[in-house]
C-alpha cells in the first residue's frame, strides 16, 4: 500500500511538472486543411513567429497533406525536412531565421507557409528568389512583404 501512494505521488508530480513545461514552451499548432473560409488547401496559419528551441506541429486535420521545407527557402545549415502524408508532422527550430515550406501536392494551390525564427531575417533574399507557381505566387509574395 505504500508503495502504491508513493507510486501514485511520483506519477503527479511528474504530469504536474510535464503540464507547466508545456505551458511555457511557446509551442505551435497549424492544421493542414482542405477547406477554411473560402481558401482550399491551406495550414491553419500562413505565417508563425517562434524562438528557437520551439517546436512547431503540424496536425492532419484533413487528409492528403505534408510539410516540405522548401530547397534554397531555409536558414543556412538546416537539413532537408518532407513529412509524411496524412501524418502529423513535428519540427523543432533551433537555427535562427525564415523557413519557407509547402505542402508537396499542393505547392502550385496556395498550400505554401513561413516559420520565422527569432525574428531572424538574414535569408530574406533567398526566400524573395524561391519560384513559386499557379496560385503559390501571389500568396508568397503578399506574405514576404509583410515580414
Ligand atoms: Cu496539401
Amino acid at each position: 500500500m505504500k508503495n502504491l501512494t508513493k507510486h501514485i505521488l511520483i506519477t503527479a508530480i511528474f504530469f504536474l511538472f510535464g503540464s507547466l513545461s508545456s505551458a511555457n514552451a511557446a509551442d505551435e499548432t497549424i492544421e493542414m486543411l482542405n477547406k477554411q473560409g473560402k481558401e482550399s488547401m491551406v495550414y491553419s496559419k500562413k505565417v508563425v513567429r517562434i524562438k528557437s528551441g520551439d517546436t512547431v506541429n503540424w496536425i492532419a486535420t484533413t487528409k492528403g497533406h505534408n510539410v516540405e521545407f522548401i530547397k534554397g527557402g531555409v536558414p543556412e545549415g538546416v537539413e532537408k525536412f518532407k513529412s509524411k502524408f496524412n501524418k502529423d508532422a513535428q519540427y523543432k527550430f533551433t537555427i535562427p531565421g525564415i523557413y519557407a515550406y509547402w505542402c508537396t501536392p499542393h505547392k502550385s494551390m496556395g498550400m505554401i507557409g513561413f516559420v520565422i525564427v527569432d525574428d531572424n531575417k538574414t535569408n530574406l533574399d533567398e526566400i524573395k528568389k524561391i519560384r513559386f507557381s499557379g496560385k503559390s505566387k501571389k500568396i508568397a509574395s503578399e506574405l514576404i512583404n509583410t515580414f
